[in-house]
């Protein structure tokens, strides 16, 4: 599990405008767009809620302890999308409590295993693995103007990848999946069969002759240059939440408009979203 570093997330709030514009051209909506498209549901009815939303974010002492503006940043995406978001001036159970006294509508933190959300109102748990397996699939089915009866690329078959391979499923795409761990490749197949009932995933066990000429690619792994410079081609799609970037410098100048990677940002929208649309959260 990769643990994100102060230098992965310093700037991440400064530069959330051009993000914003950089998916907006890319994929034709923005950041609160691809969210709301990664659970299907309508910006507006987002919009209308996210202002009274109140998100409390707890920084975590516990394990390998604070990632310095690692709350910071989340509250800033939070507050860059329109959230009321606050980081607690106290950590852990302290900053709990403060989050419930001053009747937060939804909480976020993170240890060294999860990031999670939680509705206080719902109980409902966002996991940051699976909002940004879902944000960046959706990414995908945006750039590619509908990724139906495309055929797509999960490189990387852990918690992310296994949540973009079940939405790129549901959107009815056809997935191939690789990990450098076949086992884990075959059971995450067999638990979206079991999921989607219909079989379109192809199971790969060599990259070098199998997983070339895909034109759309999840890349979803925790290491560097996974996909090759000269498999690069003018129609290549790339969404990358995998740290860190599974791409050379010049892999991803040669996708620049093609290649949607970031650390944090599409991730914690996508938990903002899900929190604000569970139901009943007492407006
Ligand atoms: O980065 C992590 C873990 N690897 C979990 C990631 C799950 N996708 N955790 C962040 C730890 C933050 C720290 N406890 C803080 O600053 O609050």
């Amino acid at each position: 599990m990769t643990r994100l570093k102060t230098s992965d997330i310093s700037g991440i709030t400064s530069r959330l405008d051009a993000y914003d514009r950089y998916l907006q051209a890319a994929a034709h909506q923005s950041l609160a767009g691809v969210a709301c498209h990664a659970w299907g549901v309508d910006p507006e009815a987002v919009a209308s809620r996210i202002k009274r939303f109140a998100v409390y974010v707890i920084p975590v002492t516990a394990g390998q302890g604070i990632i310095t503006r690692f709350s910071e940043t989340v509250g800033g995406i939070l507050q860059f999308l329109g959230c009321d978001a606050i980081v607690t001036e106290q950590t852990d159970a302290s900053g709990l409590a403060q989050a419930f006294e001053r009747k937060a509508d939804a909480i976020m933190m993170a240890d060294d295993y999860r990031f999670v959300g939680i509705n206080l109102h719902t109980r409902e748990v966002v996991d940051n693995a699976v909002a940004t397996g879902r944000a960046f699939a959706a990414v995908l089915d945006l750039m590619a103007g509908g990724i139906k009866d495309q055929t797509v690329l999960v490189m990387g078959c852990g918690p992310v990848g296994e949540a973009g391979a079940g939405m790129l499923l549901e959107k009815n795409a056809r997935v191939g999946l690789y990990d450098t761990n076949y086992d884990a490749a075959r059971s995450l197949e067999k638990r979206l069969d079991k999921a989607s009932g219909e079989a379109k995933i192809e199971v790969h066990d060599d990259f070098t002759s199998q997983c070339r000429g895909y034109s759309h690619i999840l890349e979803a792994t925790p290491q560097g240059n996974t996909i090759p410079d000269e498999w690069i081609t003018d129609r290549m799609r790339v969404a990358a939440p995998g740290v860190p970037l599974g791409l050379s410098g010049r892999g991803a100048d040669l996708l620049q408009g093609r290649l949607i990677h970031d650390k944090l940002e599409l991730g914690v929208a996508a938990m903002a979203v899900k929190l604000i649309i569970s139901s009943g959260q007492g407006d």
